[in-house]
């Protein structure tokens, strides 16, 4: 892939290039590349909801997926809460997903993305709040234990508080995955009723995927590759998370979920994890869009 102004890359094993350097250099001298940096990863939902938005319109951005940074000293200065996704444009350092999704359609006027009129605009808020408050916790409480067994369950640090203890309520309960398949079937009903308006395929009834339906999908579409849950009791859903399937760089965004697999037959292992989070990447860094930071 060629990228970043140099006009080549150079890559060596491990992959290291010149935008890392760069990228180091930048930050050793105090200043920030002009090229739009995300920090995330493909096993974190709202990061590949943000560098979907980018992809799907051809943005250029530098991937920085170095996971050791999410216990470095880097990433609290970014973010205090030590979160991924953290946007950085210029001097300018933006974290929640939602805020991102918004800056970068208002920044680039992605009005297919994000449309301007009111009433869509506002229908668009008020899915990306119905989805911090309510989507994210309950697919969290599913999908989450099956995921961080591998790394020996949720441990004392990292992972937000107020998630982490949602994930131990869950897993010390005496039937965790049908736990968490009630309070996804109450927010499933929730979705399929009070969104997709005027027939629409897309969650805020608009002609085309907007922000909320990328947000919406990382969400809820990471449960079917997963194998934790079942959507054909719920049709619009079903035909939405099909329409999903045509945005631009689907398949690359998502191949971290393919890889990863069902994680309810076979449980995850750190192995799986890994080598899930490096195709991920490399099926990223198969784009133009994409410079990839990982040391
Ligand atoms: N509300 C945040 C959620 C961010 C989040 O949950 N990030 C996770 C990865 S998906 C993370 O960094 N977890 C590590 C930790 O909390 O220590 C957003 O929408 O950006």
């Amino acid at each position: 892939m060629v990228g970043n102004g140099w006009g080549f890359r150079l890559r060596m094993e491990p992959l290291v290039d010149l935008e890392v350097k760069c990228g180091y250099l930048d930050r050793m001298m105090g200043a920030r590349s002009k090229r739009l940096i995300l920090y995330g990863n493909p096993a974190s939902q709202p990061s590949k909801a943000v560098y979907w938005a980018c992809l799907s319109k051809g943005l250029p951005f530098t991937l920085h997926a170095d996971l050791a940074e999410l216990r470095g000293p880097e990433l609290p200065k970014l973010n205090p809460k030590r979160q991924i996704p953290v946007l950085i444009d210029g001097e300018f350092v933006l974290y929640e997903m939602p805020a991102m999704l918004l800056y970068l359609a208002d920044k680039y006027g992605w009005a297919d993305l994000c449309p301007t009129d009111p009433e869509t605009r506002a229908r668009i808020n008020q899915y990306l709040h119905f989805h911090h408050s309510t989507t994210r916790l309950a697919t969290f409480k599913l999908m989450a234990p099956h995921v961080t067994i591998a790394f020996g369950g949720p441990g004392t640090d990292g992972l937000d508080i107020i998630l982490r203890e949602s994930i131990r309520t869950t897993m010390d309960g005496p039937d965790p995955l049908g736990e968490g398949r009630k309070t996804l079937e109450l927010v499933a009903g929730l979705i399929e009723k009070g969104y997709f308006s005027n027939g629409s395929t897309y969650v805020c009834g608009t002609d085309g995927p907007s922000i909320a339906d990328l947000a919406c999908y990382e969400e809820l579409a990471q449960l079917t590759w997963a194998n934790l849950f079942e959507f054909s009791a719920y049709p619009k859903i079903t035909r939405w998370l099909e329409a999903m399937r045509a945005v631009p760089a689907h398949d690359a965004v998502h191949h971290y979920n393919v890889v990863l697999g069902d994680i309810r037959s076979e449980p995850n292992t750190m192995a799986r994890f890994t080598t899930a989070i490096e195709e991920g990447l490399e099926a990223l860094d198969a784009h133009d869009e994409v410079v990839l930071v990982r040391v």
